[in-house]
């Protein structure tokens, strides 16, 4: 039975996270519909819920719901505002647990990882003790539960873990993943949003095995690089590998002009987009990196790069902006069009760890202002708050000057 696995991946998704963290500090909410997100103000409240406990959740409560319409559900469930600090520390707990079964661990989100335990199942016994240890380890060492999905690949393995939520287990045997997939709502598929379904659903595909029933040829001509994907996830198809952050050794950026550039706003609105790209992402992984470089490209396809180090490691777009600007001073009147500018940062390390100064708390305050920048752009697109962003920047640089 072990031979058939080529590969195993796991999925870890904490239940109801938010939520269960709040019941699981304040026992006097265990049990009752537990809702986190913005204030409701008697069903009057803007924004929406971050997410609804289990309980919660009987009366439709869901995440990302307008907090208005919760409260018309379960005007007597316990709302609450999100303690991201808190979540914080129990995912990080989450992950290191995660680190004793494989180095190979990917987070996802805050509550949500891969692991590739290809290598190290044997040392656990079979896939199914594995899943149970995992579990039990989580619940054990945070007082949380969390579902497991384990699969040969990630995608099968995310909606595995998915299946029987909360606290379950599912597994998906190589043999098995065809049978598991068919029956779902092709929704269910990583990658099919809403604009997705519709079109399937005008082609008369509710489920993966009606969809598996379409040929490789007519989904690519139908609907392109998408139908490709759609192919590949209804057959079982998913070779991307578990990415640990070990792996990652920089992160960077560049854009190449339509036209080469030599004005000086658009080369320093493109560097703090830049490292605003560079910075979420590295937020995103929970990183944060010691060098800044700059690569700056000629219309002449001559290529210079300059890099500075800094004395703490930082994921600030701010920082890497100014360090970014001041490694292009050398570059301004040059009197010559450029042709590429890329930003990148090294020399990583976790975001966690280190001595906490009053300069840190200062920090951590942009940083919190910076993830909430990460949500709105996640949320109305990248245009809006970049162009926000530069105007600010711009207007700051006026006023200096
Ligand atoms: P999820 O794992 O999607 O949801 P969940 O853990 O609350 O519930 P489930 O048992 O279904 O996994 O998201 C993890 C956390 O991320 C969630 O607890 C709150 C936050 N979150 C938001 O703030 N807004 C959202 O729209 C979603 C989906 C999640
Ligand atoms: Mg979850």
């Amino acid at each position: 039975m072990k031979n058939q696995w080529k590969k195993v991946i796991v999925h870890v998704d904490m239940d109801a996270f938010f939520a269960s963290v709040e019941q699981l500090h304040n026992p006097s909410l265990r049990g009752k519909p537990v809702i986190v997100g913005a204030d409701p103000r008697g069903g009057k409240g803007r924004g929406v819920v971050s997410t609804a406990s289990y309980e919660a959740r009987k009366y439709g409560v869901h995440s990302a719901m307008p907090i208005s319409q919760a409260y018309k559900l379960c005007p007597h469930g316990v709302y609450l505002k999100p303690n991201g600090r808190l979540y914080k520390r129990y995912s990080e707990l989450v992950m290191d647990i995660l680190h004793q079964f494989t180095p190979r661990v990917q987070a996802i989100s805050i509550d949500e990882a891969f692991l590739d335990v290809t290598g190290s199942v044997h040392l656990f016994g079979d896939v199914e003790t594995l899943g149970r240890e995992i579990k039990k380890r989580i619940y054990q060492q945070t007082g949380l539960t969390a579902s497991v999905g384990i699969a040969p690949s990630k995608s099968v393995a995310k909606i595995a873990s998915d299946f029987q939520k909360p606290d379950g287990l599912t597994i998906v045997p190589p043999n098995k993943v065809q049978e598991f997939l068919e029956p779902l709502e092709v929704t269910r598929l990583w990658g099919v949003g809403k604009k997705t379904f519709e079109v399937l659903s005008r082609m008369g595909i509710e489920t993966v095995g009606q969809l598996r029933a379409y040929p490789l040829e007519v989904l690519e001509q139908k609907m392109g690089k998408m139908g490709a994907h759609l192919y590949r996830m209804a057959n079982g198809i998913d070779e991307r590998d578990v990415h640990d952050r070990d792996e990652i050794k920089s992160v960077s950026h560049e854009r190449t002009f339509g036209k080469d550039e030599r004005e000086l706003e658009v080369l320093t609105s493109t560097m703090l987009l830049l490292s605003e790209k560079v910075c979420s992402r590295l937020r995103k992984y929970g990183l944060k990196g010691k060098t800044v470089q700059l690569k700056v490209r000629y219309s002449d396809f001559s290529t210079f790069t300059r890099h500075k180090t800094l004395s703490d490691p930082t994921n600030l777009t701010e920082e890497v902006f100014n360090v970014s600007l001041n490694l292009f001073q050398e570059f301004v009147n040059q009197d010559k069009a450029i042709r590429l500018i890329g930003v990148g940062v090294s020399q990583l390390s976790s975001e966690k760890g280190g001595q906490i100064t009053l300069w840190d708390i200062e920090k951590e305050r942009k940083l919190e202002l910076e993830r909430v920048m990460d949500k709105i752009q996640e949320k109305f697109g990248k245009e809006a708050l970049t162009h926000a962003q530069t105007l600010t920047s711009h207007k700051r640089r006026k006023e200096k000057e």
